[in-house]
């Protein structure tokens, strides 16, 4: 081994042998300059020199897997790290139920756990790309190291994919690496894989009911995919659940702190009249709704289609199974069906081909988590609107209710109508110009955008006015 071969990797902290492994170093060698050339021209805009106080992943520990400093974000130490292996691991579902997990890929599964794969590492990069604009109009420091925060993070759940394709896929896996880098999130001839990671995110807004709404999503698709026989994928992406849960702290939070301003302004001018509150300079609670419909609508189609021969298949080969699959009784759901309303009228489904819909049930009881926090706010502050989720047939364009002229309660309309009323459930043009208006950058520490409440307390422990970027 040379000493670049050395050097390389100190470069990229990992738990699964990468000096001892020629093979896959070389690979992933070969791929991680294009990745610092894609993160240079794609991830965040303005800010590679500047010190952000991140979060870096340095081991699996539970008790201690992290340590906080101040770091240029080309030189952020994205590592391989699967969560500690159990020998005596079994498959917990579908035909190969009881039988050892997985270390390698069966060949017969290969393609599919390829597609699952590929499918789960575009939407990693395709989030940056969505986010690369956002820190020029960040709201606070503490909202901007957020952001960059969670960027770093999917550069990493990236390489968490890259990894599995380059050590367990052989060319195929080469080759998908490489368009990994080579789709981008809104172009015309090369777009990411799921439209959600198509969709810009422009101002704050979007990007707190993404965190909340679409890694929310992630949290979901990454826990069935922890389930898989295929081990090292499991152990990946139970690894990366760790990562997830302050992204949608940083939706959750945000979501919350914009509700909290908001009703500052409403009890100040003593009316809940939006014009009254946008020319106060606060996002009015029915623009908000607008965004939790749009954002909420994109993530439920991440599920895929309520009927899904590809469900049925990746669940009886072990491929992917259900979130926290040991709650249920019945893992292998050879007899078992599901009632399912679609626009002809309730159908009987085998259960098995009902997968994507019984996780998106589950997600969206989820969802409602925050949904209740925001309203008690809203209570608590003696005005009467409440935040509602629209309704899994909203505005869908995967599976059974693609296309299909619904309102957010779920009822449908005519085409007219729904075409008509479009407007007062997801953002107008007028409305997102608004909420662009709004999106000005605040860098003094401490200090919040007019739109938004100040945090309850700050990251690592520390005090909401802590320098958390040094800005260069
Ligand atoms: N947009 O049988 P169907 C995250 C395609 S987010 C466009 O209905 P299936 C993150 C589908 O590919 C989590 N196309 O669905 C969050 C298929 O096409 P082909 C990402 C779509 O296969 C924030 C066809 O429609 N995780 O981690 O049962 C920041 C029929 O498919 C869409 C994963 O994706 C769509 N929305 O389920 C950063 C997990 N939906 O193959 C990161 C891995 C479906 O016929 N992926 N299609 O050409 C999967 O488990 C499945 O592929 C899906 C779809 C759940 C996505």
């Amino acid at each position: 081994m040379n000493i670049m071969n050395v050097d390389y990797s100190t470069q990229i902290p990992n738990n699964v042998g990468l000096t001892e492994d020629a093979r896959v170093l070389k690979a992933l060698e070969t791929w991680h300059p294009g990745y610092i050339d894609w993160w240079k021209d794609a991830g965040p805009e303005g800010f590679n020199e500047s010190l952000v106080y991140l979060r870096t992943a340095v081991s699996v520990d539970p008790k201690g897997w992290a340590k906080f400093d101040y770091v240029k974000m080309p030189d952020y130490r994205w590592g391989i790290f699967l969560a500690p292996s159990d020998p005596a691991r079994t498959i917990g579902f579908g035909a190969h139920k009881g039988e050892a997990a997985w270390q390698d890929v069966p060949g017969e599964h290969r393609a599919n756990l390829r597609r699952l794969i590929v499918t789960q590492g575009d939407t990693e990069p395709a989030s940056v790309e969505q986010q690369r604009h956002l820190g020029l109009t960040a709201p606070s420091l503490y909202d901007l190291r957020n952001l960059f925060q969670v960027n770093v993070e999917e550069g990493r759940h990236l390489w968490a994919m890259v990894y599995l394709l380059h050590a367990y896929f052989g060319r195929d896996g080469r080759e998908e690496a490489e368009e990994l880098l080579a789709r981008h999130s809104g172009d015309a001839d090369k777009p990411r894989i799921l439209t959600t990671f198509n969709e810009p995110i422009s101002d704050w807004l979007s990007f707190y009911c993404f965190t909340y709404f679409t890694d929310r999503d992630g949290k979901y698709q990454l826990k069935s995919l922890a389930e898989s026989a295929f081990d090292p994928l499991s152990r990946t992406c139970r690894f990366m659940l760790t990562e997830e849960a302050h992204h949608m702290f940083v939706g959750e939070t945000g979501i919350g702190r914009v509700v909290k301003r908001t009703l500052e302004v409403m009890k100040e001018l003593g009316t809940d009249d939006p014009a009254r509150v946008r020319a106060a300079g606060a996002v009015d609670l029915p623009t908000l709704q607008k965004y939790l419909n749009f954002w909420c609508s994109s993530s439920l189609d991440l599920f895929g289609s309520e009927i899904s021969s590809n469900s049925a298949a990746n669940f009886a080969h072990g491929l992917k199974g259900r979130p926290d699959e040991s709650q249920y009784e019945d893992h292998v759901l050879r007899e078992k069906t599901m009632a399912l309303l679609t626009p002809e009228g309730e159908q009987q489904v085998p259960m098995l081909n009902a997968l994507n819909e019984v996780m998106r049930e589950s997600y969206l009881k989820d969802c409602e988590i925050g949904l209740k926090r925001w309203n008690r706010q809203i209570e608590r502050a003696g005005f009467p609107f409440r935040l509602t989720l629209p309704s899994s047939r909203f505005r869908r364009s995967i599976g059974a209710w693609a296309g299909q002229p619904v309102d957010p309660q779920g009822k449908m309309l005519s085409k007219e109508e729904y075409e008509k009323r479009l407007p007062d459930w997801i953002p107008s043009e007028a409305d997102r110009t608004f909420v662009h208006s709004l999106q000005q950058k605040v860098v003094a520490p401490g200090k919040m955008a007019a739109w938004i409440a100040p945090p309850e307390r700050g990251i690592n422990n520390l005090p909401v006015e802590y320098e958390y970027v040094k800005l260069q």
